[in-house]
């Protein structure tokens, strides 16, 4: 890749050919200036320029568009700014510095999540080039909750790696790195460490091979998987929140938005997320049979063309995949059917009420003549 100078500051902090071709093909206009987002807040964002982090808003009709995009196809609306996305912003005379424009991620991980009755989709983190989905291996440890991890990194196109954590607290490490292995598949790296050990020295010696500079790694898992200590080990210099002072200024909801992205000596970016209470895919039920990738390859041996593999004569899948690997696939399938089934009420229910509108002030015209 070839970097124009004034652009190499944001090399270091993970700008890569997608967001290059971008910048050449359309320059941002004068006054406007690139720079990542490496913390989302509620109502203001932390970018960095590759040299310094700056504080800025954004402008409230961005935050409004991406609110509302609907992708062609996609069931639920929603887009949103996330950590790792590249901005356009510009300066106010007051000093004052707006988010303007968002460039188009190359990938994006997200959610769906229920904000109270409404189903929407919820971005985790933009432009990232590998997720380590941590795991403990002490009783945070789940094989079902690991393979719905790796599926949202998967669908979104993303390369995955499993880091297990706390391996000092774990009897059995090799058999549990071989079931994580067995349901990851070969193709996914998984490994055991102890994050604490060498003051992070042996965490940052593990996972050297994808911390090059301008990597962007993200790390996903539950509450208490151990992904800010992996951070701390990773990042000496900046420590990320372990319950310390970072998170303890951050108050109630507001807290659940934070990513942060930090730089690691070998010039690596890595994002630490706060635990995810849910993970709901954002998906249907056809993407998710793509997703299951053994599950897709012997349903084309399945005697019926639409066969749900329940039972049905003549299934291949059944017989071909483990039973613990169906009743995943089933149930996430259920989840996202369920899902579907929700948003198609609620259309069916407005519909309803605007019809009702209709006729109650076709009656009350007729009525005033
Ligand atoms: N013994 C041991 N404890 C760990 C390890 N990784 C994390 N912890 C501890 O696990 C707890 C939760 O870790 P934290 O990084 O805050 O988890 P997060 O919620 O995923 O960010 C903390 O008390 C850590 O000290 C590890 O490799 N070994
Ligand atoms: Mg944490
Ligand atoms: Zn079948």
């Amino acid at each position: 890749m070839n970097i124009p100078e004034t652009l190499a500051p944001l090399h270091r902090i993970g700008l890569q050919d997608h967001e290059l071709s971008i910048l050449k093909h359309d320059p941002p206009p004068p006054g406007l200036v690139t720079m990542r987002v490496i913390e989302v807040q509620r109502d203001r964002v932390v970018l960095h320029d590759g040299n310094a982090e700056h504080e800025a808003q954004v402008l409230p009709a961005l935050w409004r568009t991406l609110a509302t995009a609907q992708a062609p196809g996609q069931l639920v609306p929603g887009d949103s700014l996330a950590v790792g996305d590249w901005v356009l912003s510009g300066r106010e005379p007051d000093g004052s510095l707006w988010v303007r424009q968002r460039l188009p991620p190359r990938n994006q991980i997200a959610r769906r999540h229920r904000d109270e009755s409404l189903l929407v989709r919820q971005v985790l983190v933009s432009n990232v080039d590998r997720v380590l989905i941590a795991m403990g291996l002490d009783s945070d440890f789940s094989t079902t909750r690991l393979e719905r991890y790796l599926l949202l990194v998967q669908m979104a196109g993303v390369a995955a790696a499993v880091v297990l954590t706390k391996a000092d607290l774990c009897p059995d490490v090799e058999s549990r790195v071989a079931r994580a292995q067995a349901v990851v598949g070969d193709d996914v790296p998984v490994l055991a460490l102890d994050s604490l050990a060498e003051a992070g020295a042996l965490a940052r010696a593990a996972l050297a091979p994808w911390l090059s500079p301008g990597q962007t790694l993200v790390l996903l898992g539950a509450s208490g998987a151990g992904k800010s200590t992996l951070t701390n080990a990773l990042v000496p210099s900046a420590p990320a929140g372990t319950g310390a002072v970072r998170d303890g200024d951050r108050r109630g909801r507001h807290t659940t938005t934070v990513r942060t992205m930090h730089l690691t000596p070998e010039g690596a970016c890595i994002i630490d997320t706060p635990g995810l209470r849910t993970l709901r895919l954002d998906t249907d039920p056809q993407a998710l049979e793509r997703g299951f990738g053994d599950v897709a390859q012997l349903a084309a041996a399945c005697r019926f063309r639409d066969c749900r593999h329940q039972g049905e004569p003549g299934c291949a899948v059944r017989d071909g995949v483990g039973e613990q690997r169906l009743k995943s696939f089933h149930k996430l399938v259920r989840e996202a059917e369920r899902d579907e089934q929700t948003v198609l009420e609620r259309k069916t229910e407005r519909g309803r009420w605007k019809a009702t509108g209709r006729a109650v002030r076709a009656w009350m015209k007729e009525k005033r003549g």
